[in-house]
């Protein structure tokens, strides 16, 4: 295989050294920026997060702040979910659409202050968009990517390693979704309840970029003792977890409703944002929507490297976004984005996997929940 180069276009995490030197085998990039995504061990780094701890370099996850007077109602027009009752120091899921009512990223949306938010970005280029709404709706507000990069501390004894770095009052009192700002040993960040993981856990917004080889050897010791390793966010268990990856599970016309977030947009609001007149639209009838599906998929399974064409009876009926092996269940898994009328469990779906052919199975898991 060809290699894919560093260089100066794609940045580099304040962690990048630091995940080198720990061994790191893989790189994605994600928001213009290389981000880890395995060790080399996709079975012990799944065991890790499932039963004990591990550290993540998720500086990928950049934010886009927005800040000034009319921060809220920016905020609150690129995104489909209600955040204008979002309390300070709290963060929401709050999925953003273009006009034709797509999915155009799934970010956290965090209020810092009354006017001072961050949108805490899947990979899109939501900088452009939301400084381009705000400029052409001449709406007095910055919009800009601070420097800000989360470092993922997830897994059953996350708590204990935060236990170590800030306290036990901080642990007990920080809910899910709740974030504050504190400093470790001169080391500023906003610490949040939250990441890409249904196993527990924080994430360290660290705000000082120089910081990050400090940041990473602090949590690297206090984790020793629970075992804490180097980690990624786990194709596996957020698979298994209903967790979507924006771009990897979703394509260009993909809808939030058809991505299974139908809980996490609010059409029936006394509130307006960009997409909400085509989503009702597009959904007027549910019928001729697609829908995003677990499926199981027998047969020999190659590594998917793309969306794999999803067929019955020889008609195209849409594609195997995103497959992987479940350990949970021992067989391998995906998930299909497929109309409707091909989303009842049950429904046998065949897939050329690149010359393999898989049968894809609906099953009667909604995707969003855990298999
Ligand atoms: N953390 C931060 N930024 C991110 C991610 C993250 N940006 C990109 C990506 N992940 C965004 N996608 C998600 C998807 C799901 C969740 C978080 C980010 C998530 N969902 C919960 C659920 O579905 O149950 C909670 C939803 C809610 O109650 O609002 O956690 O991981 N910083």
């Amino acid at each position: 295989m060809p290699e894919i180069v560093f260089g100066s276009r794609v940045r580099k995490s304040p962690y990048f050294n630091a995940t080198m030197a720990a061994g790191v085998t893989a790189f994605t990039i994600y928001n213009q920026m290389y981000m880890p995504v395995s060790y080399g061990d996709p079975l012990g780094e799944y065991e890790r997060v499932k039963t004990g701890v591990s550290m993540w370099d998720v500086a990928a996850e950049r934010q886009v702040e927005i800040i000034g007077p009319d921060a809220t109602v920016v905020a609150q027009l690129v995104s489909a979910r209600r955040l204008t009752d979002l309390k300070v120091g709290r963060a929401r899921y709050a999925p953003m659409c273009d006009y034709r009512g797509c999915l155009i990223n799934d970010p956290i949306a965090l209020r810092l202050a009354e006017d001072r938010w961050w949108l805490s970005i899947a990979d899109s280029d939501m900088l452009h968009w939301v400084a381009g709404v705000a400029g052409t709706g001449g709406y007095d507000v910055d919009v800009f990517e601070p420097d800000v990069s989360p470092l993922a501390i997830q897994g059953p004894r996350a708590d204990d390693v935060c236990r170590i770095l800030f306290g036990d009052e901080l642990v007990d009192s920080l809910g899910f979704f709740h974030h504050r700002a504190v400093e470790l040993d001169g080391v500023p960040l906003v610490i949040c309840r939250s990441g890409w993981s249904r196993q527990g856990g924080v994430e360290l917004f660290l705000t000082d970029g120089s910081l990050g080889q400090a940041l990473w050897d602090r949590v690297a010791e206090a984790g020793a003792p629970f075992g804490i390793a180097p980690g990624t966010p786990h194709q596996m268990e957020r698979i298994e977890n209903g967790l979507l990856s924006y771009g990897s599970d979703t394509d260009a016309d993909t809808d939030p409703i058809e991505a299974g977030l139908g809980d996490f947009i609010n059409l029936d609001g006394d509130f307006d944002f960009i997409g909400k007149q085509a989503l009702i639209v597009r959904h007027a009838d549910p019928a001729t929507r697609r829908r995003l599906v677990n499926v199981t998929l027998d047969g020999e399974m190659p590594a998917p490297q793309h969306p794999w064409e999803a067929r019955i009876d020889g008609t195209s009926v849409g594609e195997v976004r995103t497959a992987t092996y479940s350990p949970k269940l021992d067989r391998n898994v995906g998930l299909a984005l497929v109309p409707v009328a091909c989303a009842e469990a049950g429904t046998q779906i065949d897939v050329d996997a690149d010359g393999a052919t898989l049968t894809a199975t609906v099953m009667d898991v909604p995707f969003g929940t855990s298999l």
